[in-house]
């Protein structure tokens, strides 16, 4: 899977190189590609940005430049993918949705933004990490590469990603432990220990159930839960 990504600030995305999405790049799972929107300005001063029509404070990033660096990386297959507040929320149904894409294109904004006729002409779709404002778009496109990268073949090592939270069940994850057994008064639960699998497996469904419930008690409106569970919920309410 590759990811052409345009930005102002191409340095920000070194951190990326480093641990699980650093590996994937040197396997070959994975290729980044960061893209300076200045190196397209035709601008003696390499000016990339300029004042908005209309009045108002802050400086947009000029479509022409945009476009031009857009062109240089776009291909038939490629989708484009631009980070704002106005997008639609990431969500992990989302994310395993874009990870069957072969070629993403993500387009950072920074100061105001970027001027509305090369969004409407390159854009396919907006996506928001979350309903609050940040000076750019880096980081939500490290955050989208970060969560897609995991559902590319090889990336993640072990079971893990159907077993996790949002993935699978749509309940958050049971409560897990490590050595030592015991810490600072506190035990691992007796059952972990117990070897026994189908007992293990059952207490940690009711877990995540439990956590759930208290933590993020909306998800629960789309799991499916057995009878059995259901009055489990029922107990937990009467707890309160
Ligand atoms: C928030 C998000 C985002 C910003 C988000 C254009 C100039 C947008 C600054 C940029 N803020 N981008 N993608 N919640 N700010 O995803």
């Amino acid at each position: 899977m590759k990811f052409d990504v345009l930005t102002l600030f191409p340095e920000m995305f070194e951190p990326m190189k480093k641990s699980v999405i650093g590996r994937a790049i040197e396997k070959g799972l994975l290729e980044i590609n960061l893209i300076n929107i200045r190196d397209f300005s035709k601008d003696k001063h390499k000016k990339v940005d300029d004042t908005v029509y209309g009045g108002g404070a802050g400086m947009l990033i000029k479509p022409d430049v945009v476009y031009d660096a857009f062109k240089s990386v776009k291909s038939e297959k490629s989708k484009v993918v631009y980070l704002s507040p106005q997008g639609k929320k990431l969500c992990q149904s989302k994310v395993e949705e874009l990870a069957k894409k072969e070629h993403l294109i993500l387009l950072c904004g920074h100061y105001e933004g970027i001027d509305q006729r090369v969004i409407d002409k390159i854009v396919d779709e907006e996506i928001s990490i979350g309903d609050y404002v940040l000076t750019g778009g880096e980081i939500p496109a490290m955050v989208l590469i970060d969560s897609v990268s995991r559902y590319i073949d090889g990336v993640i090592t072990g079971e893990s990603i159907s077993e996790e939270s949002f993935s699978g069940s749509g309940l958050l994850e049971y409560p897990q432990y490590t050595r030592p057994e015991e810490f600072e008064g506190m035990k691992v639960p007796e059952v972990l220990q117990s070897g026994h699998h189908e007992n293990i497996n059952k207490w940690r469904r009711k877990e995540a159930i439990r956590i759930t419930y208290q933590k993020r008690p909306d998800l629960l409106e789309k799991v499916n839960l057995t009878d059995e569970e259901k009055k489990l919920i029922e107990e937990l309410e009467n707890k309160e």
